[in-house]
């Protein structure tokens, strides 16, 4: 563990790689009601240069359970329930799908965007989370808009209406980081879910979509970031593996259009995406990584992560507890309120990874 006032090993690392504070340097604590104003700072610039702005507001939501079975040999309810959202006179819908257990208790759960939307599927051991007492509100991203370069569908369709995108209008990862919040708006509907527990989490692309959720919408008690790379929670200064100009010339739908400004031009970014880690303080957050996943670059998670503690402890929190080196297989750091892991593999969403997750949610949740 390192001593205060000594610059570290990772410290250095990091001056090095160019990585700044997030907050003025001369104060070594603040309010939460100072970090409210430096946050909405914060996310103004992810959403204007990286995310982008969602340009119209919803007039109103309503929730249908179309579908409810008995699943995992009758210990859970699962439902299909369609979202319908309207903006003015346009109207647009999405389903989404709760599993929750059938006890009497409240429950704490995910919120999971998820590439599809079969249940039970390889990224998500359903049975065996709500075994451990979640219960997980999931839906298939596609189904809110599809993941390309065509904004004339679903969320997109209604957004634009046929116009172009200006440079801060939302990119795609925006749009189903909405959808997730109006999932959490249904998950207020329900009793038997603890809203003080409540988690988003998603891998890869769907990792970047939930920071930016619970960096945006501040009723998730803790977001899980699940190899979410370059543009999620690795720093992009310095990075190895996927950089900047591979993910946009790729998957240039995901992200405003301003953000290509910083295509081999890292060290001109206004943030790092530490800023999108630290976004989610006071609340928790996790980032998770795998050995093999180079495109990723676990070590640019991982310090993503130490220099995010800055911002829990000003606020006199306990933020990353790690030690003074980069991370090894197997490493789990469940400390403090910025929690990681390092799993041997390549980049997918385990089994593991969720038995990482549930345990610290245990510890943090005291369950
Ligand atoms: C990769 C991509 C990553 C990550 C991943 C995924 O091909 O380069 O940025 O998003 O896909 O979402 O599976």
């Amino acid at each position: 563990m390192y001593q205060k006032g000594v610059q570290t090993m990772l410290e250095s690392i990091l001056s090095q790689r160019g990585i700044t504070k997030i907050w003025d340097c001369s104060k070594q604590a603040y309010s939460l009601d100072q970090w409210e104003k430096r946050r909405v700072e914060i996310l103004t610039l992810l959403c204007r240069e990286e995310y982008g702005f969602i340009p119209c507001s919803l007039t109103s939501l309503r929730f249908d359970v179309v579908e409810d079975k008995q699943y995992c040999a009758g210990k859970v309810t699962l439902s299909k329930v369609l979202a319908t959202a309207e903006f003015g006179d346009k109207s647009f819908s999405f389903p989404f799908y709760t599993s929750i257990p059938n006890g009497k208790q409240q429950y704490p759960f995910f919120v999971f965007p998820n590439f599809r939307d079969a249940i039970p599927n390889r990224c998500f051991p359903m049975e065996e989370i709500c075994d451990n007492g979640f219960a997980v509100l999931s839906f298939c991203y596609q189904d809110v808009t599809s993941d390309d370069n065509d904004f004339s569908n679903g969320l997109a369709k209604i957004i634009f209406d046929g116009r172009e995108r200006k440079a801060d209008d939302c990119g795609k990862l925006a749009m189903w980081s909405w959808a997730a919040s109006r999932v959490m708006d249904y998950a207020e509907t329900l009793p038997n879910l603890d809203l003080s527990k409540a988690v988003v989490v998603g891998v890869s692309r769907l990792g970047m979509t939930a920071l930016l959720t619970g960096a945006l919408d501040t009723r998730f008690a803790c977001t899980i970031a699940n190899e979410s790379g370059c543009s999620g929670a690795a720093i992009s200064r310095g990075k190895k593996g996927e950089r900047i100009k591979d993910i946009y010339n790729r998957f240039p739908q995901w992200f405003c259009e301003g953000y290509k400004k910083y295509i081999d031009n890292e060290q001109n970014l206004p943030f790092d995406q530490h800023f999108l880690v630290a976004a989610v303080a006071p609340r928790k957050v996790y980032v998770a990584s795998a050995s093999k996943d180079w495109w990723s670059d676990p070590d640019s998670e991982y310090l993503s992560c130490v220099a995010a503690s800055e911002v829990y402890e000003k606020l006199g929190l306990s933020g990353f507890i790690h030690p003074d080196r980069l991370p090894e297989v197997g490493d789990a750091f469940h400390e403090g309120d910025i929690g990681y892991h390092l799993r041997d593999g390549l980049h997918d969403f385990s089994r593991e990874d969720w038995l990482y997750f549930m345990r610290f949610l245990k510890r943090k949740f005291k369950i």
